[in-house]
């Protein structure tokens, strides 16, 4: 075949292509009409005996060259098609979405914003171990002019034998020296049951990685007036992360804080990967604020500074570390909390380098 034989067929096929999306657009309006009868009179938008019906017509009259099986799959999707066209734009987005929302959600806790013009950092020990172990670190906050304090009252452990926290002990110590210091205070709850009591003893309910799709804990959460931090399953594509997010929107909290805190892969290197591409895509998709907890999602201090900086970098809302003044004797976690001098150094490391001024926009 010589290439003017190709040119002009394919110059054939362009006019054909170009008749094609005229008339599917045609069939599209139409469709359009055909939703808004049927929104009217209350009728189902899908309807397979009407399908059926067509796909029927389509076999009867097919003479080839393409298959009626292939016509009958082509024509389903444009069936498909049809019916999204029919939804209307709005009530497709999801509540977290960017399209339902363009404006950034700032969730305000005890006078800090989280998702405003301001990164802000998120600190504390990753579990409650007594008064004066918690109240060591928040004394430094204040010296150091920061807001929130996160600390560990419930513990989701791997294994049953290890540390599970002091329970509504240390939600009693985390309360009291947020009343003391002045400091919003985040501790994860696991039990959906647990929410109504944690709305009096914290600033933050988190929702941790392990239970990122415990839906009962979502919609309990959902249920109440009270900011929410959800971590990232480790093992969550970002899809269902958002959606995970929209369980609790949908129950009518919108005060829904996200946390990359890293996913599982075959890397050894680090504790879990940190997905730090996930970062401007929730950020993209969703008005919601995000956070990078920098401790778990490397577990290794030596590169915390610079997962830092580049979360920040990135267009992160605010980092999340562990911070233990005696880090050896720690009853979780021991190996990747910085101790108070270590904490400060990486305070003055992220504050040399601008990015906790003003946050950078994606
Ligand atoms: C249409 C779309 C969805 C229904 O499942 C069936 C048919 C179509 O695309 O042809 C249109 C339509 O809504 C209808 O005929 O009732
Ligand atoms: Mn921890």
């Amino acid at each position: 075949m010589s290439n003017e034989q190709l040119d002009t067929l394919r110059d054939q096929l362009d006019e054909i292509n170009l008749k094609m999306l005229e008339l599917i657009n045609e069939r599209g309006k139409i469709v359009k009409e055909i939703g808004q009868v049927k929104r009217k009179s209350g009728i189902n938008r899908f309807d397979p005996v009407r399908e059926r019906k067509m796909l029927d017509l389509l076999a009867a009259n097919n003479e080839g060259p393409f298959e009626t099986g292939t016509i009958q799959h082509l024509f389903k999707q444009i069936f498909k098609a049809s019916l999204e066209l029919q939804e209307d734009d709005h009530r497709k987005a999801l509540l977290v979405s960017r399209k339902k929302q363009a404006d950034d959600t700032v969730v305000e806790v005890k006078g800090a914003k989280i998702g405003g013009s301001e990164p802000i950092l998120v600190a504390g020990p990753c579990s409650v171990e007594s008064y004066d172990q918690v109240k060591a670190v928040a004394d430094n906050h204040t010296a150091h002019g920061l807001k929130l304090l996160r600390g560990g009252a419930f513990k989701p452990r791997t294994s049953p034998y290890d540390f599970q926290g002091l329970g509504v002990e240390g939600l009693e110590i985390l309360k009291r020296i947020g009343d003391e210091n002045n400091l919003g205070v985040i501790s994860e709850i696991v039990d959906p049951k647990d929410i109504p009591l944690a709305t009096k003893y914290v600033d933050v309910i988190q929702i941790g990685a392990r239970n990122m799709q415990n839906f009962e804990l979502l919609k309990a959460a959902g249920s109440v007036d009270h900011p929410v931090l959800l971590k990232r399953g480790m093992s969550a594509t970002i899809e269902e992360f958002i959606l995970a997010a929209e369980y609790i929107v949908s129950k009518g909290n919108t005060k829904v804080i996200l946390c990359e805190r890293g996913i599982r892969t075959y890397e050894k290197a680090t504790r879990n990967t940190l997905d730090i591409s996930s970062v401007p895509i929730l950020k993209q998709e969703t008005h919601l604020p995000v956070l990078v907890d920098v401790t778990h999602s490397t577990g290794r201090k030596d590169i915390i500074p610079q997962t830092a900086k580049a979360a920040l970098a990135i267009g992160a809302d605010g980092v999340m570390v562990e911070v233990h003044p005696d880090p050896a004797v720690a009853l979780s976690d021991a190996g990747q909390q910085l101790n108070i001098d270590q904490f400060n150094d990486f305070l003055d490391t992220l504050k040399g380098s601008g990015l906790l001024k003003n946050k950078v926009s994606v």
